[in-house]
């Protein structure tokens, strides 16, 4: 089992495996292929880029600089510019010093996104990296439109080792951030993750509900600091970044979790998202099990992808030492995954889908913004619901 077991940068390169063969097989043949730096060459590097899902705004800002690099120092050959290019990319996707600062307050993070893109295994992943810093977790099933949401999201819970709070199947999901944001604040948890439910962004009253449970935990927790992290499917390319600006319409976020890094073609979307929507990618998943999420490291990110030695990050700490932590809790977790993969969301499942939808799946402010008693672990048990889950 642990032999099998690879290590982070390992696993992101094999990862990364087609997304190289994609981008840095087309580049080595301009760099090595062409004989002089000019506009063809500029150009040709330029179509490789684009067409690896890098980005305009972040191509072009490459070709800039490399423009400017090669005439300061006096560049000659292609093949002088690929360090430029490597350190280029590397700059573009540099998260700044204050993006983990959550992990160092009591904290807050919202983890929102379209359908089947990876939330509710991110939640869990991301439970468990901070359960092994030693921090007190807490996870809010706040996805309450699906029936095995709540159970897949406790089995993610239990191999975590964190508690849960959820909601009966049905249930407005502001009620269970509510109860959860309460419960939070009164056991001193240090870091409560909020899973929600996949919505498609161009659905109008599920985008306000978005907004309805932000203000809930504006109000009912104003000092906590906020994480708003979308969570982007990595195969689906150019979409992310659609889906990314239609979220940021009604969430102020934070970050990115980029999942399914592991065998997309499409990873230069990891580059495109930092240019253009000016969003740090925070962590990336590069498989199904409980270790695959990391802190994004520019550094790391680039060297796997070009496949340059030397994957440690900016502390020094290789990526598989930082990880380690995380080992004896994947033990279990590809059986039961399977078991609980039954998590394809029809739109028409989802409450504001479907014109037969219910009149209660309307936005009703006044049902779960109300109660002002206070939550405590006899008021939420007493509710009658169908299902609700406690884990302490
Ligand atoms: N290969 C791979 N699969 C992943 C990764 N992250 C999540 N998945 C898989 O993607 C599928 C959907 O994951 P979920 O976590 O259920 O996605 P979700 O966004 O919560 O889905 P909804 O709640 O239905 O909107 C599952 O089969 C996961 O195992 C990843 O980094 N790599
Ligand atoms: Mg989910």
């Amino acid at each position: 089992m642990a032999e099998e077991k690879k290590g982070f940068f390992s696993r992101l390169k094999e990862g990364l495996n087609k997304t190289r063969d994609n981008i840095v097989a087309g580049i080595d043949a301009v760099f090595y292929g062409a004989s002089e730096i000019d506009d063809d060459f500029y150009e040709e590097l330029e179509e490789i880029l684009i067409m690896g899902d890098i980005g305009v705004n972040a191509t072009n800002d490459i070709i800039e600089r490399m423009k400017e690099e090669v005439k300061k120092r006096h560049l000659r050959h292609p093949s002088e510019c690929k360090e430029l290019l490597v350190e280029s990319i590397k700059e573009q996707m540099r998260v700044g010093e204050t993006a983990y600062d959550f992990e160092k307050k009591q904290s807050i993070v919202f983890i929102i996104g379209v359908n089947g893109v990876g939330k509710t295994t991110s939640v869990g992943k991301l439970a468990s990296i901070l359960k092994g810093q030693g921090k007190k977790v807490l996870i809010a099933a706040a996805d309450t439109f699906r029936a095995a949401a709540g159970d897949q999201l406790a089995e993610w819970a239990h191999r975590a080792g964190v508690d849960m709070i959820g909601g009966a199947d049905g249930a407005d999901p502001a009620s269970v951030i509510f109860d959860a944001v309460n419960a939070a604040k009164a056991r001193k948890v240090d870091v409560l993750i909020c899973d929600t439910a996949g919505r498609l962004h161009n659905k109008k009253n599920l985008m306000e509900e978005l907004k309805k449970m932000n203000r809930i935990i504006d109000r009912e927790f104003p000092d906590a600091h906020r994480e708003n992290l979308i969570v982007l499917d990595g195969t689906t390319g150019q979409n992310a970044l659609s889906q990314a600006r239609e979220f940021g319409e009604v969430a102020n976020l934070t970050g990115v979790i980029l999942t399914k890094m592991d065998g997309t073609a499409k990873g230069g979307i990891a580059v495109a998202i930092q240019s253009e929507l000016n969003v740090p990618v925070k962590y990336i998943g590069v498989g199904e099990t409980i270790e695959d999420l990391q802190k994004f490291n520019a550094d790391e990110f680039v060297n796997a992808l070009f496949d340059i030695k030397g994957g440690e990050n900016s502390e020094g700490v290789t990526a598989e030492e930082a990880n380690e932590d995380a080992d004896d809790m994947s033990d279990t977790s590809k059986d039961v995954e399977e078991e609980l993969a039954e998590n394809t969301v029809a739109e028409s499942d989802i409450p504001g889908n479907d014109d037969t939808e219910k009149d209660s799946n309307a936005i009703d402010e006044s049902a779960s913004e109300a109660p002002d008693a206070e939550i405590s672990e006899e008021d939420s048990t007493e509710k009658p619901k169908k299902k609700k889950w406690f884990f302490w």
